[in-house]
């Protein structure tokens, strides 16, 4: 990266415009990271929601299909999820969010770098109503109707079942209705489109959330600016699974407080104009909060406070 007084040149701030002729445009391009994000659907506020909470600033309209940050070199292309991994894959893009089950299918060979944990859905085996489902074996000659031929047969040839992939690129629930099919792979969430089709999930076959996914061959000052934003990524992703939590306690009590909170470094302690008090404070992890806090009252701890954080590191 071509940096002065330790400002990176992309980012351009202290410097009049006359310092920009001495480089090409492609020199400047060169150094922006380029990321593929999906334009309308499923994906599309959960993958901005979290770059913007990453600090970076940007302009986003759904009519434009190309957006610049302000302060970080990215620049953005909206597209449809399934070009993304394709898209990355020619250069199109450097990185690119997407749903597992678009880049498993699409076949092309990319870093993941990321498991972003939203957008989870998974993909099941569906079959109507008096279809005796006792296992994959349950589908050996049958027509199975799906978007997502490519991880179907690669799940059906690892249990040695022959079936028959119908590939449709959409309503994939009718399609045992119509009669082009006996059963159905689809992706599921809530599980209420299948029942609002008279169907049943008989089985779940593979798991699928958002992934970032990069180009295996990008330049290296590239590779320095995807460090930075998974940096900043990790630090939100952390930060959204703890609670920090403020607390009063008899001091006499504060080893069993911290047991109870457990999982991390010592807690902060300072003590209070109270003798025989102290104040803790300390990160907890979301999913055991409620336990943690019930036990915190039992114990003795008094005006407690909780707070989501913004961002963390380990
Ligand atoms: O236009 P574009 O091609 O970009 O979008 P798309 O219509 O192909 O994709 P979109 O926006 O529907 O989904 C994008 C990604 O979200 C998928 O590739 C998955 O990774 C993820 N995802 C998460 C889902 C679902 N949940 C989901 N429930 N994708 C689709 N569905 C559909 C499913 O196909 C079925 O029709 O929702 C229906 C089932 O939902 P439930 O809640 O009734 O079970
Ligand atoms: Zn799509």
């Amino acid at each position: 990266m071509i940096a002065m007084m330790g400002f990176p040149i992309e980012e351009g701030l202290p410097f009049g415009g006359g310092l920009f002729i001495c480089l090409s445009k492609e020199e400047r391009v060169d150094t922006r990271l380029s990321i593929a994000v999906q334009k309308n659907g499923r994906l599309s506020e959960k993958s901005l929601e979290l770059i913007k909470s990453c600090g970076i600033d940007f302009y986003a309209d759904s009519r434009v299909l190309k957006a610049s940050a302000s302060g970080f070199p990215l620049d953005f292309l909206f597209v449809r999820d399934d070009d993304i991994p394709q898209y990355v894959a020619d250069g199109v893009a450097d990185i690119g969010i997407v749903g597992r089950n678009e880049y498993d299918e699409s076949g092309a060979e990319l870093s993941v770098v990321r498991d972003l944990k939203f957008a989870s859905c998974r993909l099941s085996i569906a079959v109507p109503k008096g279809f005796q489902y006792t296992g994959l074996g349950s589908l050996e000659g049958k027509r199975i109707a799906t978007s997502y031929p490519r991880i179907l047969s690669r799940v059906l040839k690892e249990n040695g079942v022959n079936a028959e992939p119908v590939v449709v690129s959409g309503s994939v629930e009718i399609t045992v209705d119509i009669g082009i099919a006996d059963a159905i792979a689809d992706l599921v969430s809530t599980g209420t489109t299948l029942k609002m089709n008279g169907l049943e999930e008989a089985e779940c076959i593979y798991r699928s959330s958002a992934i970032m996914v990069a180009s295996p061959d990008m330049a290296d000052e590239k590779k320095a600016v995807l460090s930075r934003l998974l940096e900043r990524i990790d630090a939100v992703m952390l930060a959204r699974h703890k609670k920090y939590i403020l607390f009063n306690l008899p001091s006499d009590k504060l080893e069993e407080a911290a047991r109870i909170i457990g999982g991390m470094k010592s807690p902060t302690v300072t003590p209070l104009m109270d003798e025989g008090w102290v104040s803790v404070q300390s990160a907890v992890d979301e999913d055991r909060f409620w336990a943690v806090f019930e036990e915190l009252k039992a114990l003795g701890a008094e005006g407690i406070l909780v707070m989501n954080i913004e961002k963390m590191t380990e």
